[in-house]
């Protein structure tokens, strides 16, 4: 095991001139959603998926810049992945506009040092978290209306699979017939890898503790 830390992959909350997906920004002052009262907070600004076909379904794909990310760095190896010790975290917080629903979804795919893939993409966000988005004022702006968007977290977590050495990072945009714009909103996008205890010496502590407890109930 080695003696690496968490290393931050992602960490983008949309708020300077440009951002690493390349994407059009919103800010919140516009009111197209509710407010963001998640934690991290919004800020002043979030991803949106930019221009799309008036009257048909539209997508957009923003690629990260820099995908695929390498795992192997802040001191995480090869062996760490292969040991099935590197935890990953996928993070963001999702937004509409009003009833359209419009989605975003955030993809990572792990590939192994031939850059194939391996296994399925994980995918936070996307239509089921943005229908059951809840809907109200905003409070400000003119024109209001009732159905504005709240905001939601969505996350994955797990073991990075054996043999993964780098990650493909997307955002697939798509919007509804209606309207113009693709408005799936986006912000606080966080992509992590840590190494955890072995799974062995996890097993350990697990099997003494278990032990311990029998000798209890039998005393
Ligand atoms: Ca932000
Ligand atoms: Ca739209």
């Amino acid at each position: 095991m080695g003696t690496a830390q968490g290393v931050t992959l992602i960490s983008e909350g949309f708020e300077g001139a440009g951002n690493v997906f390349g994407a059009f920004t919103y800010t919140y002052a516009a009111t197209y959603t509710m407010p963001n009262l998640l934690a991290p907070a919004g800020g002043l600004n979030y991803l949106r998926g930019g221009a799309g076909i008036n009257g048909s379904v539209s997508t957009n794909i923003l690629t990260l810049t820099g995908s695929p990310l390498s795992l192997v760095t802040g001191g995480i190896t090869g062996t760490d992945i292969d040991s099935g010790t590197v935890s990953y975290n996928l993070y963001a917080q999702f937004s509409t506009y009003r009833q359209q629903n419009d989605h975003g979804t955030l993809s990572v795919q792990f590939l192994d040092a031939g850059s194939s893939p391996i296994g399925l993409s994980l995918n936070i966000g996307g239509a089921a978290i943005v229908s059951g988005l809840g809907m109200g004022i905003s409070g400000y702006g003119d024109p209001d209306f009732t159905d504005m968007r709240d905001w939601a977290a969505d996350s994955l977590a797990g073991i990075v699979p054996t043999g993964a050495r780098f990650a493909s990072v997307r955002i697939l945009e798509v919007k509804s017939a209606g309207g113009t714009a693709i408005d799936g909103y986006m912000d606080n996008v966080n992509f992590s890898i840590d190494v955890v205890p072995e799974p062995g010496s996890v097993a350990l502590v697990a099997l003494g503790a278990g032990l311990f407890a029998l000798l209890r109930r039998r005393r």
